[in-house]
């Protein structure tokens, strides 16, 4: 089960909307066939593994991360080929929380007398597919509120200098995150004042959708991320938005979204994202933007990358503002948090709690 989920942690980032899903079979204690899941829309994990094995499946064990489909989607059920290829015995870490799945796929293979344990390496397993087990419930993205920042929570000098907080090491890591994401959001102030490219620059890295929030559509046109073309880029604007400015966006190939309210609506747009199988979501605000998310409890997950260094200053802003917390007993708790070096930095990850 191990071999099976490194071999699905090694897709990351390749695989969604869908699960990350690794496979091993073993027969007379001997592995004879592996695979993975690699892309939306093509093989499950089962099926490269027993192609792999061919004849040798017969009798053996098949050990899956995620519990074998029993739909007919994009490829055939997975457990109706496990039971056709005579494997004996099915060793599961986690059910498929997929509605359309959870538990059939056990039932297929139990009804077709096939020993079947679930329940081996399960938190593991969970854990892997925290964005996929959200989603594929709730049709919401799974968003992370992801910033660098120093040790008293700056995100730039009060003379707006922010060239770099972190060290190479962490930013290094946040091209990674960033390939791991199907979107990337960030306020329409970002990209007037640093024009990103919001891109990933690491070997072989996905460049997400570009999420540009815009109430009222003051996005430069000469911006990169409107001409570069090396990413789609979505705009979301407010009610109220000009038509004229709109279809000179759309000439240059950028979608333009609004919502019914003059702001832009976080949990509108969440929703539109969601509508269009975006699964996850990296948010690199400003202090405005992730408090906006934040108050609307739209954050799932926290990634700060922490410098040790002290910038102060009441007019250096800070990666959270907006107005607030009232009272200390309404600030948002983090769960499950760890932190971790990297380079000269700090890499803290927690889960808010919402009450
Ligand atoms: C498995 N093995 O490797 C994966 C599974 O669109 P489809 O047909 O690929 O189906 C996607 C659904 O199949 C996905 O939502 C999840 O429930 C399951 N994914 N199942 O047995 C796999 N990727
Ligand atoms: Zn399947």
């Amino acid at each position: 089960m191990n071999l099976a989920i490194e071999n699905a942690k090694a897709m990351k980032g390749q695989t969604d909307p869908n699960p990350l899903v690794g496979a091993v079979i073993v027969n007379d204690n001997r592995i004879v066939g592996v695979g993975a899941h690699m892309k939306a829309g093509e093989l499950h994990a089962e099926i490269h593994a027993i192609r792999m094995a061919g004849d040798h499946a017969a009798g053996g064990t098949i050990y899956v991360t995620l519990e074998p489909c029993s739909h007919h989607g994009r490829t055939g059920p997975c457990a109706e080929a496990i039971v056709k290829a005579g494997i004996k015995r099915v060793v599961i870490a986690a059910l498929d929380p997929n509605p359309i799945v959870c538990g059939n796929g056990v039932a297929i293979l139990e009804n077709a007398g096939i020993e079947v344990l679930t329940g081996v390496c399960e938190e593991e397993s969970r854990k892997m597919n925290e964005v996929f087990n959200q989603f594929i419930v709730e049709k919401k993205p799974f968003i992370t509120l992801k910033s660098g920042i120093t040790l008293d929570g700056k995100i730039a000098t009060h003379t707006a200098s922010s060239k770099w907080i972190t060290s190479s090491e962490a930013r290094e890591d946040v091209h990674k995150l960033r390939s791991e994401h199907m979107a990337i959001l960030v306020g329409v102030g970002t990209v007037i004042h640093d024009d990103p490219e919001l891109t990933s620059r690491i070997p072989n890295g996905r460049n997400p959708l570009r999420v540009i929030l815009d109430s009222s559509l003051r996005i430069p046109l000469d911006a990169k991320v409107v001409n570069d073309q090396k990413a789609e880029t979505w705009v979301f604007t407010g009610k109220a938005y000009d038509q004229e400015k709109k279809r000179m966006l759309n000439e240059k190939g950028i979608t333009v979204f609004h919502t019914s309210t003059l702001q832009t609506d976080p949990r509108e747009v969440v929703n539109i994202l969601g509508e269009n199988l975006i699964s996850s979501m990296m948010i690199e605000g400003g202090g405005n933007v992730n408090a906006s998310f934040l108050e609307h409890q739209l954050i799932d997950k926290v990634e700060l990358y922490i410098a040790p260094k002290l910038v102060g200053g009441k007019n250096a802003p800070t990666f959270l503002e907006g107005v607030g917390a009232e009272q200390m007993s309404d600030a948002v708790e983090l769960t499950d948090v760890s932190v971790a070096p990297i380079g000269k930095d700090f890499k803290f990850t927690g889960y808010p709690v919402y009450v």
